[in-house]
């Protein structure tokens, strides 16, 4: 597929055009630095270099930044601008959801509740564009999931107010308006929601876990920083069909964040909050991989801990593991790092030194393309404990998916021939169509596969569905560099055993999903399934459903 005259695989491209970016370097021209001072140098946040993870990690407290809060009744949440401190010595304006209670003050906050609780936030448009607000993995009436057809104009507001009836795991909340997504959420407006139920409790309780000290969120994002440290949202062309990249890495808002941690079972909340990149996340000390375990997925727990040494992780997905440091020495340090892999995009190229770097402090031959491996975070050992507690060996119940005699529909991800513009069955977003239709209480599968061949450009897509948690059934076709992560016959990884709401399809997989159709809500449920790469969002890689 690559042999097609003008397209080829961008890695072997950049690889054969390595040359040019170096020769760029060389001859003195790197990207210009408004301000002419030294200290927005790119070195020192390079996230290949370990050296550079030196800025303690930003856990979710009792206020201000992700701090953690449990409402004790409605919230006023306003989305507008912030001020942060990324960079030492810098303000950084973020666009941000931002609420008080009591006498605290949050940005994009943590929000902590129970199953079965109930939350009301009142958002208000404190933006200078529309904007509503989606409740990422959440099961809720369609009103109250974000849909673009109900975004609001500044100054306007949305009451929101749903039972949580999702079991206990990390989801999370963001915008969701019509082609301003990536934007939006790029500039920082996202958030955590943590949903506590039974097991979650007696895990908590077996491994002695406090959430913010050894219970540990991590919100992984790439973004870029221009000369003056702040946030530049500056696709052009090529970058709205393949996703914005960024070149400086965030965990929790944390420029190469440092963690101190004591010789203990860690459980790590893992989300990929990025616009566009994936993420081949393992844990090494030196360059040693360790084995970790696998212990919950978009929809929470799985029923026992799978051992894994990586796991792919696309926009919006979310795996929740333990890590286990009690064989750890003080002074030890562990990597939380995204690996090498083939990004398998095949489309129309352009010259590695045309590179879009506006906004950013990085030349063409630094940026970091889609699948090149850097550092996360760095876990230092400080502190030896012991700790008698050993992993439950068994976790939560997953309640299996009966497809017997099920609707088996196929969903093909695909783009237009010749084109820049990806679609879903053919077909890209209109607010009005529903082209899907299914049965309110019906179990579905849907076969999704992500097409690729001549005049075809293809890429790997996260695919999410709204209002509908599923199950992954099976892979085919599965890229041999997912091979080491396959965990039964089925072609599963163990991030595909539990509930999901979104899913990565590779160039030439088809994933087979049990859809659960259960819906509580009355009426017609108006939904959407899109690719969680938010510029292909918006730029219409979606599909209004609807159940019925
Ligand atoms: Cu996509």
């Amino acid at each position: 597929m690559s042999t097609d005259g003008i397209r080829m695989d961008r890695r072997v491209f950049l690889k054969l055009s390595g040359m040019t970016g170096l020769a760029w370097l060389t001859s003195g021209f790197y990207q210009v630095d408004g301000c002419g001072s030294g200290e927005d140098d790119y070195a020192s946040l390079d996230p290949t270099d370990p050296a550079n993870f030196t800025r303690a990690l930003r856990l979710p407290g009792q206020d201000g930044l992700m701090g953690v809060l449990t409402p004790t009744g409605a919230l006023e949440v306003t989305a507008a601008t912030a001020t942060v401190s990324l960079i030492e010595g810098y303000d950084t304006t973020l666009w941000a959801y931002q609420t008080t209670s009591g006498a605290r003050s949050y940005i994009n906050p943590s929000i902590y509740l129970r199953q079965g609780d109930s939350l009301a936030v009142n958002l208000v448009n404190g933006l200078n564009e529309d904007t509503i607000l989606h409740w990422h993995g959440l099961d809720v009436d369609w009103r109250q999931d974000g849909n673009p057809s109900y975004q609001i104009q500044p100054g306007e507001s949305y009451a929101y107010s749903f039972g949580i009836r999702n079991r206990g795991g990390t989801y999370w909340y963001h915008p969701h308006p019509h082609m301003m997504t990536a934007e939006q959420a790029y500039r920082g407006l996202s958030g955590l929601m943590i949903v506590e139920d039974d097991d979650d409790v007696a895990l908590r309780s077996a491994l002695n876990l406090t959430f913010g000290q050894t219970d540990i969120p991590l919100v992984l994002q790439d973004k870029r920083l221009d000369s003056q440290n702040q946030l530049a949202y500056t696709p052009d062309s090529m970058e709205e069909f393949d996703g914005y990249l960024g070149d400086i890495s965030f965990v929790n808002m944390t420029v190469n964040p440092l963690l101190e941690v004591a010789t203990r079972i860690y459980r790590l909340r893992i989300l990929n909050g990025s616009n566009a990149r994936i993420l081949r996340l393992a844990f090494t000390k030196g360059d040693q991989a360790i084995t970790f375990s696998v212990i919950g997925t978009d929809g929470g727990l799985l029923e026992r801990a799978y051992q894994a040494r990586e796991v792919f992780l696309s926009p919006a997905e979310r795996v929740d593991v333990l890590l286990d440091l009690s064989s750890l020495q003080p002074g030890d340090e562990v990597f939380l790092r995204t690996l090498q892999f083939d990004a398998m995009d095949v489309m129309s190229m352009r010259m590695a030194s045309e590179r879009n770097t506006s906004g950013s402090k990085t030349s063409a031959a630094t940026h970091l393309e889609q699948g090149e491996p850097y550092y996360l975070l760095k876990l230092a050992v400080t502190q030896q404990v012991t700790q008698p507690a050993a992993v439950p060996s068994s976790l939560s119940t997953v309640r299996r998916l009966d497809t017997t005699g099920a609707t088996v529909r196929p969903i093909t991800l695909s783009s237009l021939p010749n084109s820049m513009t990806f679609t879903i069955n053919g077909q890209t977003y209109d607010m009005d169509a529903f082209p899907v239709q299914v049965t309110r209480g019906s179990v579905e599968v849907w076969e999704v596969s992500n097409q690729v061949g001549r005049n075809l450009s293809s890429m790997a897509h996260p695919l999410h569905i709204h209002g509908a948690l599923f199950q992954v059934i099976d892979r085919q076709g599965s890229p041999a560099q997912t091979a080491d992560q396959v965990v039964d016959s089925a072609g599963r990884f163990a991030t595909d055993l539990g509930w999901k709401d979104t899913v990565l399809v590779w160039p030439g997989e088809t994933v087979r999903l049990a859809m659960d159709f259960t819906n509580a809500y009355p009426g017609e449920q108006n939904l959407m399934l899109h690719c969680h790469i938010l510029e292909h969002e918006d730029a219409g890689m979606m599909l209004n459903y609807k159940i019925v």
